[in-house]
């Protein structure tokens, strides 16, 4: 069995879709980032990054209790354990990290700052919300061109590297209708499978967030989320 620490977020999606793909035995235990339970110590002994998700695997390699954060890791691992959704062959693989690490060190990141700044920041900064929109954009465009020259990121076979892309992307295809066609069409190939529509429903949008329409964000999450206790030394 193993044990999903998360919420309704993007990161802890891509874990969820992946393990429904694997039929993996597994279980959700909810983590509420915004009331801070990220930050408490019994969290903190699990990932001392203080990020959801994080995986316990019972039947882990070195037996029960295997602790592993980071998504790209955790995905890399479930694909080794299982033995799906990693393609075959060297140039496949190859490209599976590759559009993994693009997700993981690009479109997480940079999407991350473009809603933090449109939407959470409490004061505007201009240069900071041109500067994430303009790269949210161009990161697009990239995945666009490949979409437009394969059928899936790592090629013929849908991989880890689509699960960890797909939550980052409805609400700027929404935003974006109709500008990123082979991302739509793609997307809408992913939300066709059974496993992508669960995964992407896992947790309860609370009405805090921008899925549950941002009424009652308040400085309190603010604070949980980007403040002293956030960066207190530990
Ligand atoms: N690089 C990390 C990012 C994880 C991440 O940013 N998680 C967010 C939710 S999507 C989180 O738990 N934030 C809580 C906090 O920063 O206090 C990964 O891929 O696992």
């Amino acid at each position: 069995m193993i044990t999903l620490y998360g919420g309704p977020t993007p990161n802890a999606r891509k874990v969820a879709i992946a393990l429904l793909e694997m039929d993996l035995p597994w279980q959700l235990e909810l983590v509420d980032i915004l009331s801070g339970d990220q930050l408490t110590p019994e969290f903190l002994a699990l990932n001392p990054n203080n990020k959801t998700p994080v995986i316990v695997d019972e039947e882990g390699p070195q037996g029960p209790g295997f602790v592993l954060w980071e998504t790209g890791a955790i995905l890399l691992y479930l694909a080794g354990k299982s033995g799906r959704f990693m393609p075959v062959g060297a140039v496949a693989q190859a490209l599976c990290w590759q559009w993994l690490m693009f997700q993981v060190s690009g479109i997480g990141p940079m999407f991350g700052q473009e809603v933090h700044f449109t939407h959470y920041a409490k004061d505007r900064h201009d240069y900071a919300i041109e500067r994430y929109s303009r790269e949210v954009t161009r990161l697009m465009r990239v995945l666009n061109g490949r979409l437009g020259e394969a059928e899936w990121l790592a090629g013929d076979s849908y991989s880890i590297a689509d699960m960890a892309t797909l939550p980052f992307l409805p609400r700027q295809l929404r935003e974006k209708a109709g500008q990123f066609p082979h991302i739509e069409r793609w997307y809408r190939a992913m939300m066709a499978r059974p496993a992508v529509q669960e995964g992407m429903k896992l947790g309860v949008a609370r009405p805090e967030t921008i899925e549950g329409g941002l009424t009652g964000f308040t400085d309190e999450h603010r604070s949980i989320l980007w403040g002293e206790r956030q960066h207190a030394a530990r």
